[in-house]
């Protein structure tokens, strides 16, 4: 009875042979797939390929944290003044002019040169402002310009740039208020107008 043999040869290769007993001189040869395991050439591709594509996946992820996620902080520093009234500003170009930060991307041209207006400023807000001039709310989802904080207008639309902490100087009446937008500290004009303020009357009670 007649029988197959296999007769592998360069098992590590990509080839091998089977002959028969009746006819040696009949082979057949057979090509096996290379994998990374049995081609050092190969494997070395395949390796090569690995961290190119590892390295591009990073790059991507950089580039897109840049673009959407990471605040760019271009000239933060070279960018810092004081304004006329002592508060952080925004020096324009001609590293005279201070203006305040809510003066930036706010569609009026206040720098001689309109930088304050630049897409490099105003292009992606907030991330496109220099950091250190913009405060992000509480909820996360809002932000505001720094000199936006405790001027007693409720800018975030949750009372974070007014919060007592923040801000423990009220100059009205503070209380607490049945107007979430007046976070806590009303004017004294509208103390003893016949019209409620705070949740406990206090505003038409006691309102020195
Ligand atoms: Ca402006
Ligand atoms: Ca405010």
């Amino acid at each position: 009875m007649s029988s197959n043999k296999v007769f592998p040869i360069h098992q590590d290769y990509d080839t091998f042979t089977i002959s028969t007993e009746w006819d040696s001189r009949r082979s057949v040869t057979f090509e096996r797939t290379k994998d990374c395991h049995s081609c050092p050439t190969r494997r070395c591709f395949c390796i090569t390929l690995s961290v190119l594509l590892i390295l591009g996946a990073i790059a991507g992820a950089v580039s897109l944290g840049a673009i959407y996620g990471i605040p760019q902080n271009q000239n933060v520093y070279t960018r810092q003044c004081k304004t006329s009234t002592n508060s952080t500003g925004f020096l324009c170009d001609d590293r005279q002019t201070c203006i305040s930060p809510s003066a930036l991307c706010d569609r009026r041209t206040d720098c001689s040169n309109g930088e304050d207006e630049s897409t490099q400023y105003c292009g992606l807000l907030p991330n496109s402002l220099p950091e250190n001039l913009v405060f992000r709310c509480a909820n996360r989802r809002s932000w505001t310009y720094i000199d936006k904080l405790c001027d007693k207008k409720n800018d975030c639309g949750d009372c974070s740039d007014e919060s007592t902490l923040r801000c423990p100087v009220c100059p009205g009446w503070r209380c607490t208020t049945v107007f979430y937008a007046d976070c806590g500290c009303i004017p004294k004009t509208r103390c003893h107008d016949n019209i409620q303020d705070c949740v406990n009357w206090s505003d038409e009670v006691s309102c020195k």
